[in-house]
């Protein structure tokens, strides 16, 4: 079945996103940090990208063609806009809960509130919404260690988010996973993972189960979607690949998203990667390959559709490069002293919630003051989860052992049917055992 990606070819691509790259390597529309960047149409085109032209058009899409076709269709009916009031404003908070909500998981991180690595995803909001706001509740989430957002826009409660980061009870993981390890059976979201591309297979997985529920089990109302985010740094394991051409091979109904901010750490990704374009990808086993402007929640949204769309109508898998910026370091302990200055502010001035709030705007849809209100919101939404976790208990010390299957030497339980740990001298480390 044709669908909007596969009627539209990868020439538009190489003139979508209106950037080009000035050097000669790479010399698509991709946005490279090494790079010196033009902010206008690429006047020569790329030699590889012409030659994937005539090697597999029909399966490569382009980002703006998708947006205009839509802007076509809107304008044919009576309206010009890509986003309604209410999709807006909707969008608006969920990005803006991500935000105020890392700024505060810095605040309580630098004042000994939570332990261990804490990645924030300040600059990646337009990903984390423009793709999971379109999804059901059935459909499933898999992240990474940069998954706070990505549960909080799943519908994970900030109150049980932010739990979780102080280790307490009432987080959603009942204290147990902390930042990177995010759960929630409820809100289907199967998992924060701190192994690169560990959460890749696991979501081919799911992505598996609802194919297997709906055409063996002939549960015909199971159209669950599955969508894997993971960094382009991840691109360069094996895994990815390997679940690529299962997907593929299997047509499971998942979008893989790629959230490119260029840096994998402290690594360039133009340094680390042969092709750095990972949208080729895709059609290399041979499903769509798209590459959206992850700064703007608007193109992000519509091509999230189309392949959250493919996915479920059962048409299979979909590749999107979403290429988008953090603002802040790795994690709370990078000093982020790597980054070029120019960079970082040529990316601060293409923030996506200033973006979506400009747009909204100038096309009257919505009114300061409605914003303000949203704003105020969220900050008092998001103090109450601060307030919350720091007075929700403690995990209890029996708690420790609990999902451990592994019964190493002093640990398990003892005679008497306890945990070891459970013995007061357990943590002074003077128990017997
Ligand atoms: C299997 C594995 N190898 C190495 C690491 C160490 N590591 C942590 S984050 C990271 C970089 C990942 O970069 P990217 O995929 O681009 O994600 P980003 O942090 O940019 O969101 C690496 C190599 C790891 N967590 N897991
Ligand atoms: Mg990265």
């Amino acid at each position: 079945m044709a669908t909007a990606f596969s009627s539209i070819n990868v020439v538009q691509h190489a003139r979508c996103d209106n950037f080009s790259v000035a050097s000669r390597k790479p010399s698509s529309a991709f946005l490279g940090s090494t790079y010196s960047i033009r902010l206008s149409p690429s006047a020569s085109r790329s030699a590889s990208v012409s030659a994937a032209v005539n090697r597999k058009a029909s399966s490569v899409s382009a980002v703006s063609e998708v947006v205009k076709e839509k802007k076509q269709k809107s304008v044919s009916s009576g309206s010009n806009l890509l986003i309604t009031k209410e999709e807006g404003l909707e969008v608006y908070e969920d990005m803006v809960l991500g935000r105020v909500f890392e700024d505060m998981c810095a605040q309580m991180y630098y004042r000994g509130k939570m332990f261990g690595f804490v990645h924030l995803y300040n600059g990646q909001e337009a990903v984390s919404t423009g793709f999971i706001k379109l999804l059901k509740k059935e459909d499933c989430v898999v992240s990474t260690y940069r998954d706070h957002v990505h549960a909080l826009s799943k519908g994970v409660p900030a109150r049980e988010v932010m739990s979780e980061l102080f280790g307490k009870t009432t987080g959603c993981c009942r204290g147990q996973g902390g930042s990177m390890h995010m759960f929630s059976k409820e809100h289907n979201l199967i998992g924060g993972f701190a192994f690169i591309g560990e959460g890749i297979p696991i979501a081919t997985g799911a992505a598996f189960t609802s194919k297997y529920r709906r055409e063996v089990l002939k549960e015909a109302d199971c159209d669950h979607v599955t969508v894997a985010f993971f960094g382009d740094g991840t691109c360069n394991n094996g895994q990815f690949y390997e679940c690529l051409n299962m997907a593929a091979l299997w047509k499971l109904p998942i979008v893989f998203v790629v959230e490119n901010n260029l840096w994998a750490i402290g690594m360039s990704h133009l340094r680390s990667t042969s092709d750095p374009e990972i949208w080729k990808k895709g059609p290399a086993f041979g499903m769509p390959g798209v590459h959206v402007d992850g700064m703007d929640v608007l193109k992000v949204r519509e091509v999230a559709k189309e392949a959250i769309g493919r996915a479920r109508r059962g048409e299979g898998p979909t590749l999107v490069e979403c290429e988008t910026y953090r603002f802040r370091g790795h994690s709370l302990a990078d000093p982020d002293e790597l980054r070029d200055p120019d960079e970082k502010a040529r990316y601060a001035a293409r923030d996506p919630i200033a973006a979506l709030k400009k747009y909204m705007f100038e096309n009257n849809l919505v009114k300061e003051a409605e914003l303000k209100a949203i704003d105020k919101k969220i900050d008092e939404l998001v103090e109450d989860a601060v307030e919350f976790a720091d007075e929700s208990p403690q995990p209890s010390r029996s708690q420790l052992l609990e999902n451990v299957f592994a019964d190493p030497k002093g640990f398990g339980i003892g005679p008497d049917g306890r945990y070891r740990c459970e013995d007061p001298k357990f943590t002074e480390g003077t128990a017997h055992v």
